[in-house]
């Protein structure tokens, strides 16, 4: 089994969802960069207060805040056998930094990519946006987010498919088929 995984994709492609789904099949902790900095503004921390608008532009978080948050998560007790990682590394400056965290004895195992095309995850976040009430789930800030995962998050993927690490796996169809694809990928 593959413990320590990174779940990649594009805002909207399903990788919260399926991270939770995932991380409780496989027996590791999600950790989710973005639900971790959304309780953080929603308790009003310092770290809530330095990252709310930023969040909610769409731009993402500086690299500086966002690598400690990794890095002290990681040290956890409960992320020694594995982990899922939800939404990191979303740079290629990121991906060294995890390496760095991580280690050379410890790197990840396997990156997984959720695709969806950009009509299908804009359609989910407005569909979000109705239920949740998300600050960056408008329509500007959709397209922003988007705009910034081609730009910075997408040569992630490539980083690791150098390494041969990278899979990907269909994000369109019923969560519970996506969840099975991804297990598929992640194999035994
Ligand atoms: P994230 O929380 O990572 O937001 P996201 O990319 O939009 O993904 P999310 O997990 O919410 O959506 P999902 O695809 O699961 O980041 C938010 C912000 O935090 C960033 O913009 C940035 O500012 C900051 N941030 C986070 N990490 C950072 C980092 N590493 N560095 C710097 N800044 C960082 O799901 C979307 C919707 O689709 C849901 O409503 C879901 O119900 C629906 N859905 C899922 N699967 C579906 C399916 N199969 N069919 C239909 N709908 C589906």
């Amino acid at each position: 089994m593959s413990a320590r995984l990174v779940l990649l994709g594009p805002p909207g492609a399903g990788k919260g969802t399926q991270a939770a789904r995932l991380a409780e099949k496989l027996g590791v902790p999600a950790i989710s960069t973005g639900d971790i900095f959304r309780s953080n503004i929603k308790n009003g921390t310092e770290l809530g207060k330095k990252v709310q608008e930023v969040t909610a532009s769409g731009r993402l978080v500086s690299d500086e805040l966002t690598n400690e948050l990794v890095r002290d998560r990681l040290a956890q007790q409960d992320a020694a056998e594995g982990f899922l990682l939800d939404g990191y590394p979303r740079n290629p400056a990121q991906v060294a930094a995890l390496d760095e965290i991580l280690g050379a004895e410890h790197r990840v195992d396997l990156a997984v990519e959720i695709t969806a095309d950009v009509d299908a995850v804009t359609e989910r976040l407005l569909k979000r946006a109705q239920i949740e009430g998300r600050a960056d789930d408008t329509e500007d800030v959709i397209r922003h987010r988007l705009d910034v995962y081609a730009e910075q998050t997408a040569p992630v993927s490539a980083l690791y498919a150098d390494r041969g690490l990278l899979v990907q796996v269909d994000g369109i169809g019923q969560v519970d088929e996506v969840t099975q694809r991804l297990l598929d990928a992640i194999g035994p």
